[in-house]
Formats: structure tokens, C-alpha cells, sequence
């Protein structure tokens, strides 16, 4: 009997990838940074913050675990919209198992009977384990979740359900352990320092883009694309020059502010988190651009990289 066979050699590594679905503005980009403990992902109050798939990675001590941060599952209506949705639902297909996210403070409505269906065809084909998320648990009165849980339980063969809050962790390291449990042995597949596969183009110019969302409403935030022209690393400081997209000269007035006060703050504030990701100095520029119906230009679009 050799001696040296360890407990933990006896005990396989898992790893696999995690598809995060649900309709927009539920939490799951700020679910996905929680999990990292890192944010990666731009969050706002507005729909349709995510437009492309973002991928993240945690190194927990049995597994390593890919998730795969999506846009919102929704009707479509304008080229942009049809490629969002399109990468959630390529994302899910790839994936080897699923959390659907869905929002504690409202009752299933028809945005999230659209998002289960669309995961039930889904997982028809693939037969990978699915998670309901009750999120923003944080914000309801303890008494309605039991409820929620029983609207929402004979909609799909649920592996877990899990109540929880992506902003004040709650339930956040469970899910983590739930997670492991069902993923497939395998071995790591990205390095151990690896956190996301975002570039520091993409990661800025989806900053400049949150904080414009912060600060604008109504259709602004739908029209608004960011391009990073210049990203020149030099020593410990970043010159970056972006240009932000908007679809008319009125969308151009409200991001510019009076007097640029809005562009400025937009502009110190997505410095300042830059600075902080990237650890160096950043020296960033904005300039604000009329192009009219980008989100319907294929061309526009694959340039963005949506
Ligand atoms: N109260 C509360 N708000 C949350 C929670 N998770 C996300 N939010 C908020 O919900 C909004 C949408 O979040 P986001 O992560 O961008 O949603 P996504 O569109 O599904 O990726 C933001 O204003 C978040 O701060 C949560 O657990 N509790
Ligand atoms: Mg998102």
C-alpha cells in the first residue's frame, strides 16, 4: 500500500463553465463581480448595461469555476439588441451548467417566462444543470421570498435554488460550494492568475460607457457606444483617448453637459476606477461623436466588438 497517496490527489479537481442568464437589470453582472470579488463587469440602474459576454474566473480550492456573464434576454429591436441576445444564448449553449437570475422584488412576470423558455429549449438539447437565483433578497420582506420560490419552482427541473443578494454577499460563498458540487471534473482551464479575458480597451471603454449610463436616462443610455482610439501604456501611466458615440446632436448636448460639466465629471470618474484596475496612472480623453442609427451598421457594430 504506498504511503504517499494524499487525500487531496484522491479527491479530482473540477472545473467547467457557468453561464449567467436572466432578463436585463436583475444583477447579474453585479453577481459576477461578487463572486470574483472583483469588479469586471459595469453595473447600472439601466437596462441593458451588458452587451457582450464577459468571462471571469474563480480559483476556488476544488474547482475552477468560468463564469460567463451575459446581456439581458429580451425582445429585440434593433441590430445591436439581436447581436446582445444572441451571444447570451450562444453563451448558454456553451456552457456546462446555468444560473437564471431573476429579481426577488417583482413577481415572475413575462420577461422572465420569455427567459425560461428560452432556457428550457435550451437545456432540452444540452441537459445541463440548471440554478434558479432569487436575487435581492436584501430588499424584500423575508415572508414574500417562500412564495417567490414556489412561483418560480415548476418552471424548469431546478438543480438548486438559491435566495441571495449579489450586493451584500449574502448566500454569495454558498452558491459558490453548491456550484462546485455539480461541475464536471477536469482539469483548470485558464492559469492561475488569470481573473478575466477582458482587455484593458475593452475594460476601459465599458468604464467610460457605466459612467455615462450613471449619469444619463431615457433613450441617452440605449445610444450611447464607447471606442477606445488610443490606449498608449507608457512606464506607470496610461494615455487613453475614447470616443463616445451617441445616435443625434441632442444626445451629444446631454453627455457633454453644460459648460461639459457632465463629460467632465463622466470623464474623472472613469479615471479614477481605471486607475485603481489597472494599478498606473491614467490620462484620459473624451471626445463625443454624432453617428447616426449606429446600433442598425453591422460594420459599426463588429468594430465595437458587439
Ligand atoms: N438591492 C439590490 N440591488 C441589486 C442587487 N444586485 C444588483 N442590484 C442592482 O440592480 C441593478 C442592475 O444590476 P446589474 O448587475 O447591472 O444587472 P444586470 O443587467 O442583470 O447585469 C443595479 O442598480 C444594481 O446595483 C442586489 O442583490 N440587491
Ligand atoms: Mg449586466
Amino acid at each position: 500500500m504506498p504511503s504517499d497517496v494524499s487525500e487531496e490527489s484522491a479527491r479530482a479537481m473540477k472545473s467547467g463553465m457557468v453561464a449567467i442568464i436572466g432578463r436585463p437589470n436583475v444583477g447579474k453582472s453585479t453577481l459576477l463581480n461578487a463572486l470574483l470579488k472583483e469588479k469586471i463587469a459595469i453595473v447600472s440602474d439601466k437596462p441593458q448595461t451588458t452587451r457582450t459576454r464577459i468571462l471571469g474566473v474563480v480559483h476556488h480550492p476544488e474547482a475552477q469555476i468560468v463564469l460567463l456573464d451575459t446581456p439581458g434576454l429580451h425582445k429585440p429591436q434593433h441590430q445591436l439588441n439581436k447581436r446582445m441576445v444572441r451571444t447570451a444564448l450562444e453563451t448558454l449553449r456553451e456552457a456546462d451548467m446555468a444560473y437564471v437570475v431573476v429579481d426577488a422584488t417583482a413577481p415572475p412576470g413575462a420577461a422572465d417566462r420569455l427567459v425560461i423558455e428560452q432556457v428550457r429549449e435550451s437545456i432540452a438539447a444540452s441537459g445541463i444543470p440548471v440554478f434558479l437565483l432569487i436575487n435581492k433578497v436584501d430588499v424584500v420582506n423575508k415572508s414574500r421570498v417562500l412564495p417567490l420560490i414556489e412561483s418560480y419552482r415548476t418552471m424548469l427541473p431546478w438543480a438548486e435554488v438559491v435566495p441571495l443578494s449579489a450586493l451584500t454577499g449574502l448566500n454569495v460563498d454558498r452558491l459558490l460550494d453548491l456550484t462546485v458540487k455539480v461541475l464536471p471534473e477536469g482539469e483548470p482551464l485558464y492559469g492561475e492568475d488569470v481573473v478575466t479575458d477582458q482587455t484593458m480597451r475593452a475594460l476601459a471603454a465599458d468604464l467610460v460607457r457605466e459612467k455615462i449610463l450613471l449619469h444619463t436616462r431615457q433613450e441617452v443610455p440605449y445610444a450611447v457606444a464607447v471606442e477606445i482610439e488610443q490606449f498608449v501604456e507608457e512606464g506607470k501611466l496610461a494615455r487613453i483617448a475614447a470616443s463616445v458615440l451617441v445616435e443625434r446632436e441632442s444626445q451629444k448636448a446631454i453627455v457633454i453637459g453644460k459648460h461639459g460639466e457632465r463629460l467632465k465629471e463622466i470623464g474623472t470618474e472613469a479615471r479614477i476606477e481605471m486607475e485603481r484596475l489597472f494599478g498606473m496612472k491614467v490620462f484620459l480623453q473624451i471626445w463625443v461623436k454624432v453617428r447616426e442609427a449606429w446600433r442598425e451598421d453591422e460594420q459599426t457594430l463588429t468594430e465595437l466588438g458587439y
